[in-house]
């Protein structure tokens, strides 16, 4: 018996020295050491020894598996490591390689003209102010002055979900519902979406983007609107845009004015942009009417406002040199990237 577990010990000693590779090395390690190996064996077949003999071969075979497993791991680690020197000798990994691009989104120009502007305003102590596009027809039309016989009105331009409610053709509602909550001072800008029943070309949309200002205090006058126009044209054209005002009509606002900036492109001269004016048309704005004060609940008698409103698209249009609305909303990646 001791003979044979001598044996077994010189063989696998042999048998480990001439071992190249770890698969190889495994499948002997299970042969010698394993649940069926040769030494299990011999420890389950001690039954048939004498009492003097089975601590003897006992301790024995212990002592050689303890001895080989030495060597099995000593030589795993030997052949792991030459192993990773041969891949390192033969895998090159060329470190100057460019990488795979990482591609970053940008914002939409709608959305940069949104956020531009509302910078802006919040620089001049204004907050952002929004509301349902889904709105009560009272708050789109007959709080701000718009009676049921206006025109705005007609099922041809706004876009009805029932008689009492449409998607909103401004964002005044916005400000309506505001000032009805708050008391003034109000200062605020409200962005986003509006719908108006039009057909799609070059220049319209029916759904488009306005941002709209409110600013409701007392003694609030023509000057202090115009004089915010300026500022504003001023941080988002160019310090040397001029601004000016032509009379015109809103239901919402008394008196009303459209407001024109000098070309950012030629300074006036005149140019493609301008189409030879010198000017070009950036918003409308007025007077709060004091029906819309006083059906917001407040009182026209202490506290006069100023309102204005301009489309997004139209401006991002004149800023980015975009010649044709639809571009804005087809989502092109081609037409995108250039922003
Ligand atoms: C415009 C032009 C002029 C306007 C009026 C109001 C409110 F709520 F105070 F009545 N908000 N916005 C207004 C005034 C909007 O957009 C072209």
């Amino acid at each position: 018996m001791e003979e044979q577990i001598r044996k077994i010990k010189q063989e696998s000693i042999e048998k480990i020295k001439t071992i190249e590779n770890l698969k190889e090395l495994a499948d002997e390690k299970v042969k010698y050491l394993g649940k069926k190996g040769e030494l299990t064996t011999i420890l389950r077949g001690m039954g048939s020894l004498s009492k003097e003999e089975r601590p003897i071969i006992g301790s024995l075979v212990n002592e050689v598996r303890d001895e080989l497993e030495i060597l099995f791991d000593s030589k795993e680690k030997k052949l792991k490591r030459k192993d990773l020197l041969k891949r390192l000798e033969t895998e090159n990994i060329d470190v100057t390689e460019p990488s795979k691009k990482i591609t970053l989104g940008s914002l939409h120009p709608i959305t940069q003209i949104i956020k531009e502007v509302e910078e802006i305003f919040l620089g001049m102590g204004y907050e952002i102010a929004d509301g349902p596009e889904v709105e009560k027809a009272i708050y789109n039309f007959d709080k701000l002055n718009t009676p049921p016989d206006h025109p705005a009105r007609d099922v041809q331009d706004t876009f009805y979900i029932n008689d009492d409610i449409v998607l909103r053709s401004q964002t005044s509602p916005v400000q309506a519902r505001v000032m009805e909550n708050k008391k003034p001072p109000i200062k605020i800008i409200c962005p986003g979406a509006v719908y108006r029943s039009d057909s799609v070309d070059a220049t319209h949309s029916p759904v488009f983007h306005q941002i709209e200002g409110l600013v409701v205090d007392k003694n609030i006058a023509m000057t202090d609107l115009k004089g915010t126009l300026e500022m504003f044209a001023k941080k988002c054209l160019g310090e040397n845009t001029k601004i000016r005002f032509r009379p015109h009509h809103f239901p919402f606002t008394e008196p009303s004015a459209e407001a024109d900036v000098s070309c950012f492109v030629c300074g006036g001269k005149g140019c493609r942009v301008c189409k030879g004016e010198g000017w070009i048309e950036l918003l409308g704005c007025g007077m709060v009417h004091p029906n819309v004060l006083k059906n917001c609940g407040i009182d026209p008698e202490k506290y006069s406002g100023f309102a204005f409103g301009f489309g997004v698209e139209r401006i991002a249009m004149a800023k980015f040199g975009i010649e044709d609305m639809r571009l804005l909303f087809e989502n092109d990646i081609r037409f995108l990237k250039q922003f």
